[in-house]
């Protein structure tokens, strides 16, 4: 009786223990709106086969800043959000290219080394105030061209994609 006990007992712990360490590496599935698929080459899926975040998942995940200048702005701005890079590390994404695609299918192809290359973050704010999808929100591809003059150029203007809504892992 106690031995069978102590045998539940450490089977229980034993379920539990697995259970933590998978959450360690599976992503919880999304409570709010979801603002951001990830589908394609992902090992973290939390939806079916992709991975899906909310905002609250996307503010968990560490912010970074970027001032600087744009030509859809006035001045130097501040941007923050999620780098791109901890997004793809969040997805389990793996792949050389991200297709990114907006609420309204605008779509751009963006090479993985830009991400490793460069603090290219997918902003949520300006100056501190949440992106609306009226001020191309609710995610914005913001590259650091103050920081890189030479990104100021026509192709990376293409990947500089506003409103996006999903990225496909190829
Ligand atoms: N969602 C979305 N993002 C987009 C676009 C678009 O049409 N929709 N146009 C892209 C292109 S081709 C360029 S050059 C830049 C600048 O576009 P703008 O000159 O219309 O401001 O934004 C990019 N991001
Ligand atoms: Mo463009």
């Amino acid at each position: 009786m106690i031995r069978r006990t102590v045998m539940v007992k450490s089977l229980f712990l034993a379920v539990v223990i697995l259970g933590l360490s998978a959450q360690a590496v599976a992503l919880e599935p999304p409570e709010g709106t979801v603002v951001l698929v990830i589908s394609g080459n992902v090992s973290h899926p939390n939806v079916g086969d992709e991975v899906h975040f909310d905002k609250e998942m996307l503010q968990a995940l560490p912010q970074h800043e970027t001032v600087t200048h744009t030509p859809w702005y006035d001045g130097a701005v501040t941007f923050s959000g999620p780098l791109g890079r901890s997004i793809l590390n969040a997805a389990g994404a793996q792949g050389n290219s991200l297709r990114v695609v907006a609420l309204n299918d605008y779509a751009s192809t963006i090479p993985v080394s830009d991400f490793e290359n460069y603090d290219v973050i997918l902003a949520m704010r300006a100056n501190g105030h949440v992106l609306r999808v009226r001020d191309q929100g609710p995610l914005f591809v913001i590259y650091p061209f103050d920081q890189h003059p030479a990104l100021l150029n026509e192709e990376i203007l293409m990947r500089s994609v506003w409103q996006v809504a999903r990225i496909d892992v190829q």
